[in-house]
């Protein structure tokens, strides 16, 4: 019998001192209905609830956990790690071997710079592309998601979209007033801002393969004009990585859709599943950052040598090839069986897939954007939710995530994975 008891337990102890109960709104289970999970552990592809549920985990903490739960070569090196103190507040070598093995993934970035989170990493880089170019105005793209920085709230992604919000209270209009927002693949609409602000534009923002909307592509040549209307207007252009950095293979979406960005945003699987982001590009235009420059930005705990050595251990794993043929195999697999049975049940599904991240629309439209995103069928996938963690599959709740694999997923997995689906789909009135 699937009980949830020690959850629900917990989850009203939680509410009484974490508002709504949870650290981050995405994991309250707003837009599935009932009362969220509480985590006793895990370990490789699995996660346990406190009620003794083991789960095949597709949420992997939403993106950092790549090389699955709890992986031995990530605990032994931060056991390590730990036993020679945990932060400093200087410099460690740590932060060099990290930051070579980013640049070496990345060869558009000259520097780095580590913050603590994804969020820090792109506000700090607004700041610095406003200075770079003496310009204000950003553009970013409906149902995009780079934090919860003020500026680029507007027509958010993630927790903003699932919770049906457009942006955030408490954000001032001013600010809001320099942020132009664009639907996704749609270059008329860039053409349009540039024409009417084009010398007030400071740079275009975007995560190059959307995953806050659930996962959709860019239309084939969308990032490389964004590239040349850059260019053409002396804007500059950021690509969020922090979700699909590493997600593809050792390198970021921009390699795989030859587009060469300013600026590049990082997070979650640089740090291994401890709170690492980094911005990086440049030379000329990160060394205006300080100390060297008159950009301000700074960080009690940035380059933590802990969060440092989790990102070094998951980042030399990744360097081995074999884990990026496994992971394309398993992503694939997964997608394949999915629309499989979206076929055998006539149940319509758009299915996406960008290296290991994967997400299904349920929609019989094309799904390019913020608009046609909304047509899935987020009812039908709140019950779906419920059923397959009944059958043991834990997928992000809410149908406006990317779903994670990890290396740690085996090929049973996925073939549970789908047996669970086709039994939901069964259930499922
Ligand atoms: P963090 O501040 O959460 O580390 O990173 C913000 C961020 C920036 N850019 C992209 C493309 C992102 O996807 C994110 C964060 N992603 C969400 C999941 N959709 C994090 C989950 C959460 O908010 O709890």
């Amino acid at each position: 019998m699937f009980k949830l008891n020690q959850s629900a337990k917990h989850f009203q102890q939680a509410q009484q001192v974490l508002v709504g109960g949870v650290n981050s709104p995405v994991r309250a289970f707003k837009s599935v209905g009932g009362k969220p999970l509480f985590i006793s552990h895990g370990k490789g592809s699995k996660i346990f609830d406190v009620d003794g549920n083991e789960y095949i985990d597709y949420v992997g903490s939403y993106g950092p956990l790549i090389a699955g739960h709890a992986h031995p070569k990530v605990v032994k090196a931060l056991q390590q790690s730990v036993e020679k103190g945990c932060t400093f507040g200087a410099t460690t070598q740590n932060e060099i071997a990290l930051a070579q093995l980013v640049i070496e993934a990345f060869p558009y970035i000259d520097k780095v710079r580590f913050v603590n989170s994804g969020t820090e990493a792109i506000l700090s880089t607004l700041r610095l592309v406003r200075a770079f170019t003496n310009k204000n105005k950003i553009i970013k793209f409906r149902g995009c998601y780079h934090g919860h920085c003020d500026a680029l709230l507007v027509d958010g992604g993630s927790g903003i979209m699932t919770l049906g919000m457009s942006g955030s209270a408490g954000v001032p209009e001013n600010l809001v007033n320099n942020t132009i927002s664009v639907s996704f693949n749609d270059k008329e609409g860039v053409e349009n801002a540039f024409t009417k602000y084009g010398k007030e534009i400071a740079a275009v923002a975007i995560e190059p393969v959307a995953g806050n909307m659930g996962v959709i592509l860019p239309e084939a040549d969308f990032l490389t004009f964004l590239r040349e209307i850059t260019k053409k207007h002396n804007a500059l252009l950021v690509i969020d990585e922090v979700m699909t950095g590493f997600r593809h293979g050792f390198y970021g979406a921009q390699q795989v859709f030859n587009v060469q960005p300013d600026i590049t945003c990082l997070g979650k699987v640089i740090g291994g599943g401890l709170p690492v982001g980094a911005y990086g590009g440049k030379k000329e235009i990160m060394d205006m950052v300080a100390p060297l420059g008159g950009v301000y930005q700074a960080g009690t705990l940035s380059g933590n040598p802990l969060a440092m050595q989790a990102g070094i251990s998951t980042l030399q794993m990744l360097k081995q090839t074999e884990t990026y043929t496994h992971l394309h195999h398993i992503t694939a697999r997964l997608k394949n069986g999915l629309e499989q049975l979206s076929t055998h049940f006539n149940v319509p599904m758009q299915v996406h897939q960008f290296g290991s991240m994967i997400s299904v629309f349920f929609t019989s439209s094309k799904v390019y954007n913020y608009d046609t995103a909304k047509t899935t069928d987020t009812d039908y996938f709140a019950r779906l939710f419920w059923k397959l963690l009944e059958h043991g599959v834990y997928l992000p709740p809410s149908n406006f995530e990317s779903w994670f694999l990890s290396s740690a997923h085996s090929i049973e997995d996925i073939d549970k994975t789908i047996a669970a689906f086709e039994q939901s789909f069964k259930e499922i009135v």
